[in-house]
């Protein structure tokens, strides 16, 4: 970095904002070699604010070009105001006041894809958290809530269709050819929730009916192509906004609610008020072109942004350090929604195997910070595992605390209490606390705190006095903003299970007890128990944390089968093979013939062979520990004794139970026509899940049956299943000829492309970077489109540890080089791009000389504050 070096921002050094905006008028003129955006701001001096006679200063970023800046109508000079790269001060001014002023601006060079720019021809924004600063001069801090009016003029051609927040209140047309529409929106917001579209879309139109008998217009635009991938995140809508009728008494406040699907995206979507921008990987749908994963991701994604509207744009966040108050609250809000809506054991399955590989590993490197970061350099850096994640793993805490109707009667104070405010997380359980009675003084140390806490258990059982004692201590290791930490308030969910596998009666029935772990060391006694128990612990991963217990393997088989808790139940398989990797491992790294204990084999033998369990609940069980996860769980990652140790194991049980795998094959296949139910998903994950283990023997019978898959297939769940492990295997000309076979298919559909894409950086042959480069090469790939950098950069780094890590550096050299060049056109993917690299004190001493000399070199160069961040951290 060149520059001087950017500043930390502190939340110790919040002050309420000196001036308050009422009103905001916004008019925006769209041209194809510049925008003209005037605003009208009503302002006064904030009555809160100690600040007597400060300045007024409005962000404001350097691309902007001033064109006009008035006083209560009169112009103002140059040397009436004063400029810097980030600001616009105006000093001297009176109590109440209109400012307007012209800036102009050019979406059309926009790479950074923040702000207003263009994706495919149409105007399209983000303004969290920072964007609005890009298109005018303005507070643009969450605490600063206006009432917007935006009027949008542009060629009628071209830009057939004009959107902003709110309702649409006035247009016209003008005898230029350009034509002008007016939105209104009644609902005071911060300007990271504004939002403007301007396209030639189409639209498809459904309607909701809210419990008070409310309709309102639901409206989804899309590109002409995508008309026929529109209908599942309406229907996934409807049931959101059903849902959070039911569960939180939430209905929705305007007459419209729309979404509009774009190609260029930094992130998933966004939650603007009445007008929700989504990636459209993250919202269109069809069977041919879609996976089940797919459709289940886009109904939770459809569903978070629009239960943001109370939990995110009714009530607002003070300032950036907050945002969990909105994210955390909200992935939880829609975790418990698709659990409602498909197998809630799958669903925490999968987001916890996320949080303890993911987030761990984040808590555990140099970006490590709490649920509520005390400070930060560029906030888009802060978008993380740990304040959405594990930020809705505290809530979730928080709801077990309380229980749901205690957290019900909170979540309705907060709404009450709030609404039309920005608060901070303090003030979200504040009003827990008050309307449950119930004391969370120290809970709130997951706010404040960084870290995985590590909760140790050990037990006896004293046969004579029938009393069985849980020993459990917790300790927190150190992270970079501190070293010592205070014990943390954790809910223990436990169970007890006697010899047959039953659960005990805990006391009135109960089955499962909540232990209030509140100290470093802790004792728990259950009287009256008539011999010795087998715990499961921490059921449903009732908190974020590593639990350690000495369970042997039989015990774990015993829990496989047993647990009453599903989630345990999957926990203890994975705890099982995790032990037998971890010993394979150092076994391979000694040099040793690598044997497969039979433990493991005989428990898939009873998970196949247990035709009462739901085929998603058999596919979760066999699916072994992943790679990513073992690596968050080595002293020293090695990912090569890791990812051959993973196929060893595999291809053992492949071997030990052909069999029954077929059996589960066959048995599951789809038959007949598609169906996109529960049911059918579940079959779906099963039979992909015993081809994958087949396909390990490389026999030419197994390839057949894939390559039938593969060109049978009526949906992309079993097409590309079947793609990829084709793709991944050692028959040269079969996967050729599938890769290409599967491209000629798909090559108009960017969605699909991007996930063959995938399959290819994803593959751990040893020349999958050279096959990446050479797509980079291609036309079809384009480092300005963040879903084609994801799918191919982002996986080969992210999801193909083999190869990223080889040997040689190159994977790393690679990395760094694309940061370098995304950097300067987008900062927020390159910084994104670079998490593989800040995990470098993870590995082996060779390794890490070779990944730390690809993070100086970035350093060297001129970087984004983004970038600069990330780096800095790391090399700290
Ligand atoms: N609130 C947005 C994320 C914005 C990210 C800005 N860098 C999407 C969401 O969490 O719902
Ligand atoms: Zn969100």
């Amino acid at each position: 970095m060149s520059k001087d070096n950017p500043r930390a921002i502190h939340l110790k050094d919040y002050r309420v904002p000196p001036f308050l905006i009422d009103r905001t008028e916004l008019h925006f003129e769209l041209g194809e070699k510049a925008t003209l955006v005037k605003s009208r701001l009503s302002m006064r001096r904030n009555p809160d604010s100690d600040e007597g006679d400060a300045a007024l200063q409005l962000h404001g970023d350097t691309s902007l070009v001033l064109r006009r800046l008035q006083l209560d109508g009169k112009d103002l000079s140059v040397s009436d105001y004063q400029r810097d790269d980030e600001s616009l001060t105006i000093a001297q001014l009176p109590d109440n006041f209109v400012l307007e002023c012209v800036t102009l601006i050019k979406p059309q060079e926009n790479t950074s894809l923040e702000g207003l720019y263009k994706s495919n021809g149409m105007f399209c924004t983000q303004c969290e958290a920072e964007g609005f600063r890009k298109i005018t001069f303005y507070l643009d801090r969450p605490d600063v809530m206006s009432v917007f009016t935006t009027t949008i003029v542009a060629n009628r051609q071209d830009y057939p269709v004009l959107l902003s927040n709110g309702n649409p209140v006035e247009q016209g047309e003008q005898e230029d050819g350009r034509h002008w529409c007016r939105w209104d929106d009644p609902f005071k917001k911060p300007a990271y929730l504004f939002a403007l579209v301007a396209g030639k879309l189409e639209q498809v139109d459904d309607s909701f009916t809210t419990q008070s008998g409310r309709e309102v217009a639901l409206r989804l635009f899309v590109e002409p192509q995508n008309l026929d991938k529109c209908d599942h995140a309406l229907a996934s809508l409807k049931r959101s906004m059903a849902w959070d009728e039911q569960v939180y008494g939430r209905e929705y406040d305007l007459d419209i609610f729309m979404i509009v699907a774009v190609d260029h995206f930094n992130m998933g979507a966004m939650e603007n008020k009445g007008l929700n921008i989504f990636n459209s990987s993250c919202v269109l749908a069809n069977p041919a072109t879609t996976t089940d994963a797919g459709f289940q991701r886009i109904e939770g994604i459809v569903g978070h942004e629009y239960f943001h509207n109370w939990s995110g744009n009714r009530v607002t966040c003070r300032d950036w350090f907050q945002l969990s108050l909105k994210e955390g609250f909200t992935v939880f809000r829609d975790a418990e929604f698709s659990a409602d809506m498909g197998s809630r054991t799958v669903k925490r399955i999968e987001d916890v195997s996320l949080l303890r590989t993911a987030q761990f590993a984040e808590d555990a490197g140099p970006m490590a910070h709490p649920v509520r970061p005390a400070s930060y350099i560029e906030i888009s850096n802060f978008y993380t595992l740990t304040v959405y994640e594990k930020g809705a793993e505290v809530v979730r805490m928080i709801h077990t605390l309380l229980g749901a109707e205690q957290f019900r009667k909170g979540s309705d104070l907060y709404f009450e209490r709030h609404d039309g405010q920005a608060v901070t997380t303090d003030d979200f359980i504040q009003a827990m606390e008050d309307a449950s009675g119930i004391d969370l003084g120290q809970f709130r140390r997951w706010y404040s705190q960084a870290g995985t806490p590590v909760v140790e258990v050990s037990d006896d059982y004293d046969a004579e006095q029938r009393r069985y004692r849980l020993k459990v201590r917790q300790h927190c290791p150190a992270t970079p903003e501190s070293d010592s930490k205070q014990p943390f308030h954790i809910p223990l969910a436990v169970g007890l299970l006697d010899e047959q596998g039953n659960d005990l009666d805990l006391g009135d029935g109960q089955t499962t007890k909540i232990l209030h772990l509140t100290e470093a060391e802790q004792e728990f006694v259950f009287e009256g128990i008539d011999s010795q128990p087998l715990p499961s612990l921490l059921r449903g991963f009732s908190a974020p944390v590593k639990l350690r217990y000495p369970y042997s393997a039989e015990q774990l088989v015993f829990l496989m089968a047993h647990d009453s808790d599903g989630f345990n139940r999957w926990d203890a398989g994975q705890r099982l093979a995790v032990d037998l990797m971890q010993g394979l491992i150092s076994d391979y790294q000694q040099g040793r013939e690598l044997v497969l204990d039979r433990s493991l084999v005989e428990a898939y033998t009873k998970v196949l062979s247990d035709r009462s369990l739901d085929p998603a609940m058999v596919a979760k069980l066999l699916l072994l520990p992943s790679e990513a996860y073992l690596a968050e769980l080595a002293e020293v990652i090695d990912p090569e004794a890791i990812h051959l140790v993973r196929e060893f194991v595999k291809r053992e049980l492949a071997q030990a139970l052909q069999g029954l795998l077929m059996d589960a094959y066959r048995h599951n296949r789809s038959e007949g026509d598609y169906q996109l139910n529960a049911d059918a998903i579940a079959r779906r994950s099963l039979q992909n899940a015993a081809l994958s283990y087949l396909m390990t023997l490389e026999q030419p019978r197994i390839l057949v049956l894939a390559q039938h898959q593969f060109a049978s297939a009526d949906n992309m769940t079993d097409q590309l299943a079947a793609l990829s492990l084709i793709a991944h295997s050692g028959f040269e000309s079969e996967r050729q000829q599938a890769l290409s076979e599967f491209y000629q298919q798909w090559q108009q559909d960017p969605l699909v492309v991007n996930q063959w894409l995938s399959v290819q950086a994803t593959s751990p042959r040893d020349d999958s970077l050279t096959q990446v480069k050479a797509l980079m090469a291609q036309p079809l790939f384009d480092l300005t489109n963040p879903n084609r950098v994801r799918a191919l950069i982002g996986a080969f780094c992210g999801q193909n540890a083999v190869q990223f890590h080889r040997a040689d550096g190159e994977g790393y050299r690679f990395l760094a080089d694309q940061v370098i060049a995304l950097d300067k056109l987008n900062p927020q993917i390159a910084s994104r791009l670079l998490t593989p690299l800040t995990r470098w004190k993870r590995y082996d001493s060779r390794r890490q000389a070779l990944m730390r000399a690809q993070l100086e070199r970035i350093m060297a160069g001129e970087l984004s504050k983004d970038s600069y961040e990330i780096v800095s951290k790391s090399l700290a």
